[in-house]
């Protein structure tokens, strides 16, 4: 029959049980009814007497003539039909729906999607009802033996009077993003046997439904729901900061974050005169004395500030030689500061220091003189109980091609003692992390006196040394950073600088892909999962304001000029790190973020002008 410009299908009166048809003939794998499913119907009903009740569909246990599943309306309900059994025996349950408005004598599209206890129902693409029944839909629902009936219940009463257009069983859940929303949302489309086709007056999507539809995506919203075993794979959307999140394992996993964020960017907090350019930071925090920054500072002195009322101020002046970096320490009590020196003292000798602090004094002091050559860089570390340090030896003379040396803590001199010697290439930075019970060190190898193209190594300590575990082409490798979100552990390097003594240096050479590597646990290796592009990256710093995470990223030079914008990014899940703020930056060296009381932080350095910056991450 073609009504209202559509067709569909009027059952005959005089053969009520033409159709249907075994359930062996579509459950011919498994005779169990799918958990989840949707069914979708497109019908138009004649109204009919109060009380009335036509199936629409129904599944009977033939020996048994019982009904295992049925859908059928009435002029007020729709009632969606199920027999539960357990050991005390079989209940018929009855999920009734209000209202549907299906007896107007127009054409109307349900859909019904069916999920453990969450029944809902959607009309015309409309918004859908959701009914949480007591008793959930059975997990095995066996149809041995059943027989599907297609607009009645086996017999002549109830049998349905009304125009069948499409009736589709979808295995899965909620097939109402497959049809919606939809220009004609009276007459959306699933499924549509080829006779009835054609005269709606615009082609229709008739796929054949190769795949299942796969799992219930049910939306929590409000304050933060528990994530546990119950939630897993169920969104949260929370509403006040625009963001989705997806409950994996237990943890709320950022999906997708919205325009408003928890941070609001940054403002100016101070700016910090230095004695001279400043090439590395490091905040540390000294208990029961405070928070200190150390700054390496390029001419004679470098310098200790402590917070005071909310602000850096000057606390000691430490002689170096083109200082490079300070690592902060402690061994048991102990607090210690290491600075890399660059170049030879005023006799000529070169070395980098350790100073320890005095508790009587409450400065810090030489502790002990390391021998090093063009120090870039110390990591240290612990493995096991026992100290280590690294020291990342740039260049000898001009060759770059030389040792960096481990250290390792003896505590009955309460030395460091050279443990292991490196093989690196104009190494840059040291990176030391643990994943699991496995301790690794990653070398940022930036020159080898004619390129920067080189494989930059990520070492595992196996039977007392490091050993190489990976290689990573790198370009002017300056930085390592390793950081952990959730479950899941990345590597990011900076690079700085594509040059090559064979190739004429390029303008933007300098302008280049920096990586961000992930480890594979069952591969057990770091696999790439995003390129950023940077300009002469020095430094990543990775940090979280709230559930957020955080890559900001020194960019130094762009080959014309040190004015160029370092960047945030922000984790936002499957989409990595998408770059949400610009901050102008004049030669930018390194970051640091840091968080007192008052609120969290990030400072950088100049490596071109003595003024580094502190600015306080704005949160609301
Ligand atoms: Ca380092
Ligand atoms: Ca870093
Ligand atoms: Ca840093």
């Amino acid at each position: 029959m073609q009504v209202q410009g559509a067709r569909g299908l009027q059952l005959s009166a005089a053969a009520p049980h033409a159709l249907s048809f075994p359930a062996s003939r579509i459950f011919f794998r498994c005779d169990l009814f799918p958990e989840e499913f949707s069914i979708v119907v497109t019908l138009k009903v004649p109204s009919l007497p109060p009380k009335k009740n036509e199936y629409l569909l129904a599944v009977v246990a033939e020996e048994r003539d019982s009904l295992l599943l049925g859908l059928r309306y009435s002029p007020t309900q729709l009632h969606f039909l199920f027999l539960s059994e357990d050991g005390a025996g079989a209940w018929q349950t009855r999920v009734s729906f209000r209202s549907p408005a299906l007896v107007d004598g127009q054409w109307h599209v349900l859909v019904l999607a069916v999920s453990e206890g969450s029944f809902s129902l959607t009309t015309d693409c409309g918004p859908a009802v959701d009914i949480m029944a007591d008793m959930p839909f059975p997990a095995t629902l066996s149809v041995r033996g059943a027989r599907f009936f297609i607009g009645s219940r086996r017999r002549t009463k109830g049998r349905f009077t009304g125009l069948v257009r499409q009736l589709v069983l979808l295995p899965g859940s909620d097939a109402t993003p497959r049809l919606c929303p939809c220009v004609n949302p009276e007459l959306a489309v699933l499924s549509i046997p080829a006779i009835l086709r054609g005269l709606t007056g615009k082609p229709e999507d008739n796929e054949v439904l190769k795949y299942p539809y796969e799992t219930d995506m049910k939306v929590t919203l409000g304050p933060r729901p528990p994530c546990t075993k119950a939630e897993d794979a169920q969104f949260w959307f929370d509403a006040s900061r625009k963001g989705l999140y997806l409950c994996v394992g237990s943890e709320w996993v950022s999906v997708l974050a919205g325009e408003i964020c928890r941070l609001d960017y940054v403002e100016e907090h101070q700016s910090l005169f230095t004695n001279s350019e400043t090439l590395g930071i490091e905040v540390f925090v000294i208990p029961e004395t405070g928070l200190f920054v150390a700054t390496a500072n390029r001419k004679t002195t470098s310098a200790i500030y402590k917070w005071t009322d909310g602000k850096f101020a000057s606390y000691q002046d430490i002689p170096t030689h083109q200082a490079q970096s300070w690592r902060h320490f402690t061994i048991g009590k102990k607090v210690f500061l290491a600075v890399a020196n660059f170049e030879p003292n005023e006799k000529g000798q070169e070395f980098s220091v350790i100073y320890k602090w005095s508790q009587r004094r409450l400065r810090f002091t030489p502790y002990q003189r390391v021998p090093t050559h063009s120090a870039r860089d110390w990591e240290a570390f612990e493995v096991a109980g026992e100290h280590f340090l690294a020291v990342a030896n740039h260049r000898e003379g001009d060759n770059h091609n030389i040792d960096s040396v481990i250290y390792k803590w003896n505590p009955g001199t309460r030395l460091f003692e050279a443990n292991q010697t490196i093989a690196t290439s104009g190494a840059y930075d040291w990176e030391f992390f643990t994943v699991g019970p496995y301790a690794f060190l990653a070398v940022a190898n930036a020159f080898n006196g004619t390129s920067t193209r080189l494989q930059s190594n990520l070492y595992v300590r196996l039977g007392g040394t490091f050993q190489l575990f990976q290689s990573f082409l790198t370009f002017g490798a300056a930085d390592w950073e390793v950081f952990h979100i959730g479950e899941r552990v990345f590597l990011a390097v900076a690079n700085s600088h594509r040059y090559d003594v064979e190739m004429r240096m390029q303008n933007d050479s300098y302008v280049i892909n920096s990586v961000i590597y992930e480890l594979n646990v069952t591969a057990q290796t770091f696999v790439r999962f995003q390129e950023i592009r940077t300009c002469s990256a020095l430094d990543w710093e990775f940090f979280s304001v709230g559930e957020d995470y955080f890559l900001v990223v020194a960019n130094s030079f762009d080959g014309n000029t040190f004015s160029v914008n370092s960047i945030i990014y922000r984790w936002q899940g499957y989409e990595g790190f998408v770059a949400v703020h610009s901050l102008p930056t004049f030669g930018c060296r390194d970051w640091e973020a840091f968080r007192t009381a008052a609120g969290s932080y990030l400072v950088y350095s100049s490596a071109k002008e003595p003024l580094s910056r502190v600015l306080k991450l704005r949160t609301g």
